[in-house]
C-alpha cells in the first residue's frame, strides 16, 4: 500500500509534494547502515494524531462511565469494569502527563509491592508475577504491576484515556425525582487548570455520564478533588480527614466503604479516606485493588437498577 492511500482526507497538493517511495522500500537491516523507514511526511504525524485525539475527544463527550483519576485504584476500576462490560464507553481522565499515580513505587522510593491477600487474585487475572510471603505476596517491581495494569486496560477496545487533562469540577443535575445528582465532569488541559491564577478566564469542556467514579487519591495539589468539592458544593458537611497509619484498620475501611457517596458519584480509593476520615495504610496496594473492584460493581449496580 502506497503511503499516499493511508490519509485519504489529506489533499492531494499537500500529500504528494514531497513524498516519494512506499511501505515496501522499508528495509529492516542491522548488519550495517542499510536500514530504511517508508517515508512521511510531517503533516501526516501530526493529522494521525489529532484526527484521533479529537474523534475520540468529540465521541466521548458522552460517555457511560468516567473514571477521574489513574492511580492504582481508578485503573483496577477500570479493567474490572471494562473487561466485564464491553458494552460501555469507559473515559479515564487523569490530570498527570503519567498515568498510575502513585503506583510506580513500593513505599519509600523503594521498588517492591506489598499486596495482601485476598487482593493477590487480581494478580493472577492480569498475569502479574510475585513471591508468596503467606499473607501478602510481592511483586518485584511496583512498576510491573503498575505496567501490566494499564497495558491490559488500555488494550481494551471501550477505554479511552485522556492524560494531562484535569478535572476541574462535577456536573449536576436534578433528576426526575427532583433530588440532585452529579451527571458528568467539567474537564480542561492540566497546563491550563493549573494557571486559572494568572490569567483570564478559560473556560473548560464537558463530558456527560450517568456514573462518574472519583478516585483522585488523597489530599495533595490536586488530590482528594470531587471530596473537597463535595464540600464546596454543600453535599457533605465536612471532610473527615485522612487519619494516621493503620494497615489493618485502612484496607477494608477503604475497600468496604467504597460506594457512591452523593447519586452518579462513586468514590474509590484513598479519596475515600479524606471524605470519610479513614487511616491511610501507607505501603501495601490490597486495598486499591479491592476498592477499584468494588468500585466497578458499584458502577453496575447503578446502570443496571
Ligand atoms: O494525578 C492523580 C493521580 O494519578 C489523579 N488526579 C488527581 N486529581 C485529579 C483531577 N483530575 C484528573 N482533578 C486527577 N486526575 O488521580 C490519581 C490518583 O492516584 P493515587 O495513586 O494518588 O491514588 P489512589 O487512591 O489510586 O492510590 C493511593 C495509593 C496509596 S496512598 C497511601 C498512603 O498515603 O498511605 N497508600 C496507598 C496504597
Amino acid at each position: 500500500m502506497s503511503l499516499t492511500a493511508v490519509e485519504t482526507s489529506t489533499p492531494a497538493s499537500e500529500s504528494t509534494l514531497r513524498l516519494v517511495g512506499k511501505a515496501e522500500d522499508a528495509v529492516e537491516d542491522y548488519t550495517g547502515s542499510g536500514y530504511r523507514f517508508a517515508p512521511i511526511e510531517e503533516a501526516q504525524v501530526s493529522r494521525a494524531m489529532i484526527r484521533r485525539y479529537f474523534n475520540t475527544m468529540y465521541e466521548r463527550v458522552v460517555s457511560d462511565v468516567v473514571i477521574v483519576g489513574a492511580g492504582s485504584a481508578g485503573l483496577s476500576c477500570a479493567y474490572s469494569l471494562a473487561s466485564r462490560r464491553p458494552d460501555l464507553k469507559i473515559t479515564i481522565i487523569e490530570a498527570n502527563v503519567a498515568p498510575g499515580g502513585g503506583a510506580w513505587l513500593g513505599g519509600q522510593l523503594m521498588t517492591a509491592m506489598v499486596i495482601r491477600k485476598p487482593a493477590d487474585n487480581f494478580l493472577r487475572e492480569l498475569g502479574v508475577p510475585y513471591e508468596d510471603e503467606g499473607n501478602f505476596v510481592v511483586v518485584k517491581h511496583a512498576a510491573l504491576f503498575t505496567s501490566t495494569l494499564l497495558s491490559r486496560v488500555l488494550a481494551l477496545p471501550n477505554v479511552v484515556l485522556m492524560n494531562a487533562t484535569a478535572v476541574e469540577d462535577l456536573i449536576t443535575c436534578t433528576d426526575f425525582e427532583g433530588q440532585q445528582r452529579v451527571a458528568g465532569v467539567v474537564t480542561n488541559w492540566t497546563l491550563v487548570a493549573l494557571n486559572h491564577d494568572t490569567q483570564s478566564c478559560m473556560d473548560p469542556a464537558t463530558i456527560t455520564a450517568p456514573v462518574i467514579v472519583t478516585a483522585t487519591g488523597h489530599d495533595g495539589p490536586m488530590g482528594a478533588f470531587s471530596a473537597k468539592r463535595l464540600v464546596s458544593m454543600g453535599f457533605t458537611k465536612e471532610l473527615g480527614n485522612m487519619r494516621g497509619l493503620d494497615m489493618n484498620r485502612s484496607e477494608p475501611a477503604i475497600v468496604n466503604g467504597t460506594r457512591e457517596v452523593i447519586p452518579g458519584l462513586v468514590m474509590a480509593g484513598m479519596e475515600l479516606a479524606e471524605h470519610d476520615g479513614a487511616n491511610r495504610m501507607g505501603p501495601t496496594f490490597g486495598g486499591m485493588i479491592g476498592s477499584g473492584i468494588k468500585a466497578a460493581h458499584e458502577v453496575l449496580r447503578i446502570l443496571d437498577a
